[in-house]
């Protein structure tokens, strides 16, 4: 630990590239692990375009209700040790795939969301978008004003990850010196390839994650315990 402390220290292009995992001792469950189901959905089910037009009230109820939790929640240990990182480390990204708004509640100032944001909507007929943190929402499904319905920005299955945000998620995975990868199964593409790129690129490669996931053997280090007990220890 302590010498794979000195080389975080000493590198200059570190990206951190976090999952549901990172959030999960703040209270908010993951989507694969215990607690990952809502009501009798899986969130594949629920997390599509084609559920939603089918049943906007229902995907609605299931955002509204994560809404609630997110919104009562407080980052941990884990968000608040990727924030100091960015303000010492001036060649640090974060990339999360996390919905829940707590890395920037967290101090971190440049997050770049590859999977959207549960407090941003947007107008399936205008495209109007704009933040909304009400909990829970008055009326659900939530409508603009021009009376379409607004669904949550983030990204569903089948859609495509936001063209710019992905751009410069990928350009940092390839010039990465450090690349960690946290509270992520790595099974949802093509978030998960970011650690192949980084590998080419020829980061080093950590994973910090208290289970083991499709990459674990493959990375440098394998670091096997929650985010916030070991990101504050190895980059304090
Ligand atoms: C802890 C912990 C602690 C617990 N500390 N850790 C290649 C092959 C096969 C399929 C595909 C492919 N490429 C694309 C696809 C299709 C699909 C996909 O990947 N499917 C796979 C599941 C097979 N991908 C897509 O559809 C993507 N779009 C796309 O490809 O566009 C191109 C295209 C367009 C048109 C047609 C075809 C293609 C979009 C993916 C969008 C994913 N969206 C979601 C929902 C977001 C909104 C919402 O939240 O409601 O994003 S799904 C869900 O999974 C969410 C997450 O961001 C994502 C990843 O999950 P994550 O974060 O890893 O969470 P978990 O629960 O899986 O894992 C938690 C981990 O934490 C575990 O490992 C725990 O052990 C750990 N942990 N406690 C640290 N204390
Ligand atoms: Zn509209």
């Amino acid at each position: 630990m302590k010498e794979l402390r000195q080389r975080i220290a000493g590198a200059r292009r570190i990206v951190a590239f976090t999952g549901a995992g990172i959030s999960v001792e703040s209270g908010i469950p993951t989507f694969r692990g215990p607690g990952g189901l809502w009501r009798t959905y899986r969130a594949e089910e629920l997390a599509t375009a084609n559920a939603f037009h089918r049943n906007p009230r229902l995907v609605w109820e299931w955002y509204d209700s994560r809404r609630q939790i997110m919104a009562q929640a407080e980052p941990n240990a884990g968000h608040r040790a990727l924030a100091a990182l960015e303000r010492r480390c001036g060649g640090f990204t974060l990339v999360t795939q996390n919905i829940d708004g707590l890395h920037n509640r967290a101090g971190s100032r440049r997050v770049l969301k590859v999977h959207g944001d549960i407090w941003r909507l947007r107008c399936m007929d205008c495209e109007h978008e704009a933040d909304d943190f009400r909990t829970p929402m008055p009326d659900l499904p939530p409508r603009c004003q021009c009376g379409g319905l607004l669904r949550p920005g983030v990204v569903w299955f089948g859609e495509y990850l936001p063209r710019d945000v992905w751009s410069e998620a990928e350009s940092a995975a390839s010039g990465a010196e450090v690349f960690l990868t946290i509270g992520t199964s790595a099974v949802v593409y093509p978030a998960a390839g970011l650690i192949d790129t980084a590998r080419r690129g020829g980061a080093l490669i950590v994973e910090v994650n208290p289970q083991e996931t499709p990459y674990s053997q493959s990375v440098d280090h394998s670091l096997r315990g929650p985010a916030g007990e070991i990101l504050p220890e190895l980059l304090g």
